[in-house]
């Protein structure tokens, strides 16, 4: 019941650009060196690179803070470097996405300071300008009382206009106001700039939050302990958000044959994705939803790790996979990207002994669902979380903003940090940007030897680069490669159907896939001891062909009762 679309059967490989590959020994990644990289994505199997934002920017939120949307930040290259990049991705039959950031600029941005200058600038209304409130003893308060989603108030104070100004992030992120349209159309030029320049595909960077609730009003208080309060309904799929989408894919991007994907954080739900990629909305292609990612954060905060059970992530993928068909639109899969922590440590082990056959039983279970595949960098190697480090050698201002918070939390006597240290070493951002491992050289290939990176090499595994495992068979890389391979190969892995099989079971997850006479048997143990895998009399196994399998498989025959071994990972065609 699909339309065959070219974004629906491509490997999407994000590459977080200055954790990538350094070529002028700098100790930051840069475009040159995705250009020196490039046999080895194609090698892999990547169809399309996604570039996180290598733009103009004081860079303290790593790019996501923008201050010159057509000017490339020179530790990256220039313009001329970027456009060698995209012909040689296209050259090699690749294509090229760009990340969009367009709720907010950097404080440093133009538009910005203008903007601050004076209440009666044209660009005063391009960014939400307000008067602060006086408290009951006559102190100065923030116009509401909304949080920021790094922490602390979302406004904050500007003494030249004696008016505060907001950011749903950092302070230096101040937030775009899409109501003024003049932002609108200076945002539509900056898509089409780079569209004309030969982008294939845009990622929207929290894009469903551009629209904020009329009057931003005070949200209803939620904890009593503190004056700022997690205000996400003010501002998630506010009341024009889709008249602002419809009118982009207007003006620019149905001009292109080119593909779109929305963030969104904040719980976005099914029902909500289907109205921003639902087959006649013409606003985006696909949306990056959450609910996977918050599986282990308690009440919406990321830093209360909770545990979770292996069917809550079968069920929320089951709802997603079951919703997203037909008109109600497609999926976008991913288990990591540059905001999230490794997927081996946070859905599989970090055990040596399960390591390898794990990574490649979550390989397994995301590139047999139905979607468009997003990988992350260094995924197809199976890292683990960099171990011991301290504050300092983190970068991240989320990590850093939550560790000052908890430090300032009791400012009377020297806090205990560890579980503060704890949360980070599970959920901190950090962990997925360490540089790529290239090979077993000092700086693993990433930059010279000798150079500082500027941030730590997470390197103490010796198997855990790409030249030793591109000549390893029984590597992680090669099984990655190899599945991408077998996806591609089988247009059921595309566009089949997903059927739960033992949904909310304990240990396994398992379903098929079925287009038509055609079915595939996909079965995944997350258990790391052996367990019992029943698959059900009335599916047909008699003619079942092993397709790929993370452990040699020495029964002849698929049986319908199989002892599974830890991490065990199987796909079968069944005719
Ligand atoms: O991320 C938005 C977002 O949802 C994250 O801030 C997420 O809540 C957090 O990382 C969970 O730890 C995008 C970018 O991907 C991120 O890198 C930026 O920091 C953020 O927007 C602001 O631009």
């Amino acid at each position: 019941d699909f339309d065959r679309v070219w974004w629906r059967e491509v490997i999407i490989y994000e590459i977080y650009v200055q954790s990538f590959q350094d070529s002028n020994n700098d100790g930051v990644g840069d475009l040159q060196g995705i250009i020196n990289r490039l046999d080895y994505l194609k090698w892999l199997g990547a169809d399309m690179l996604w570039l996180t934002p290598i733009y103009e920017s004081p860079l303290e939120d790593q790019g996501y803070d923008i201050s010159n949307y057509k000017k490339i930040n020179p530790l990256f290259g220039d313009m001329k470097t970027w456009k060698k990049l995209c012909e040689a991705i296209h050259a090699k039959g690749m294509k090229m996405m760009m990340d969009m950031v367009f709720n907010h600029t950097s404080s440093k941005h133009e538009w910005f300071l203008e903007s601050k200058s004076s209440k009666d600038n044209p660009k005063r209304d391009w960014y939400f300008w307000r008067k602060g409130k006086v408290g009951k003893k006559g102190e100065r308060l923030p116009p509401n009382n909304w949080e920021s989603l790094f922490g602390g108030s979302a406004w904050t104070y500007d003494s030249k206009t004696d008016e505060y100004y907001l950011h749903l992030f950092a302070s230096s992120q101040p937030d775009l106001n899409w109501d003024t349209p003049a932002v609108r159309h200076a945002v539509f030029d900056v898509v089409k700039f780079w569209a004309d320049n030969g982008t294939d595909g845009f990622r929207f960077d929290v894009i469903n939050l551009v629209s904020k609730a009329p009057g931003l009003p005070d949200v209803p208080i939620k904890n009593l302990d503190k004056f700022e309060q997690p205000a996400s309904e003010m501002f998630t799929n506010g009341p024009n958000i889709h008249q602002y989408l419809h009118e982009m894919n207007e003006k620019v991007l149905g001009k292109y044959n080119s593909c779109s994907v929305g963030e969104m954080p904040c719980g976005v739900t099914e029902f909500e994705a289907s109205e921003y990629v639902g087959k006649d909305r013409r606003e985006l292609s696909m949306v990056f939803q959450f609910h996977h990612m918050d599986l282990d954060a308690t009440g919406g905060d990321k830093w209360k790790v909770r545990k979770w059970e292996l069917g809550e992530l079968e069920r929320v993928l089951r709802i997603w996979q079951q919703h997203m068909l037909g008109n109600h639109g497609w999926n976008s899969l991913y288990l990591e990207n540059h905001d999230q922590p490794r997927s081996l440590s946070r859905f599989g082990t970090e055990d040596p002994r399960y390591r390898a056959v794990c990574a490649k039983m979550l390989a397994t279970f995301l590139l047999a669902l139905r979607g468009t595949i997003f990988l992350y960098q260094g995924q197809e190697l199976g890292i683990p979380h960099p171990d011991n480090w301290k504050i300092e050698d983190y970068k991240d201002v989320e990590t850093l903003n939550e560790y000052k918070r908890r430090k300032a939390e009791n400012p009377k006597k020297e806090p205990d940090m560890s579980s503060v240290m704890h949360a980070i070493k599970l959920k901190g951002r950090d962990n997925a940007r360490t540089p790529m491992p290239w090979d077993t050289s000092p700086n693993s290939g990433f930059t010279g030897a000798g150079v500082k990176p500027w941030i730590k090499m997470n390197d103490k595994h010796s198997d855990i680069n790409v030249m030793t495992q591109e000549r390893d068979q029984e590597s992680v890389l090669s099984y990655f490669k190899k599945l991408i391979d077998i996806r591609k190969q089988h247009p059921l892995l595309f566009y089949g159907a997903f059927v739960p099989i033992h949904p909310g079971h304990k240990h396994i997850f398992s379903f098929l896939r079925a287009q038509g006479p055609f079915r595939s048997l996909i079965f995944c143990s997350f258990s790391p001891k052996e367990c019992e895998y029943v698959i059900p009399g009335e599916i047909d196994i008699d003619l079942a062909v092993l397709v790929a399998a993370n452990y040699h498989v020495t029964e002849p025959k698929l049986e319908y009762r199989t002892v599974l071994k830890p991490y065990e990972a199987r796909i079968y065609a069944l005719r």
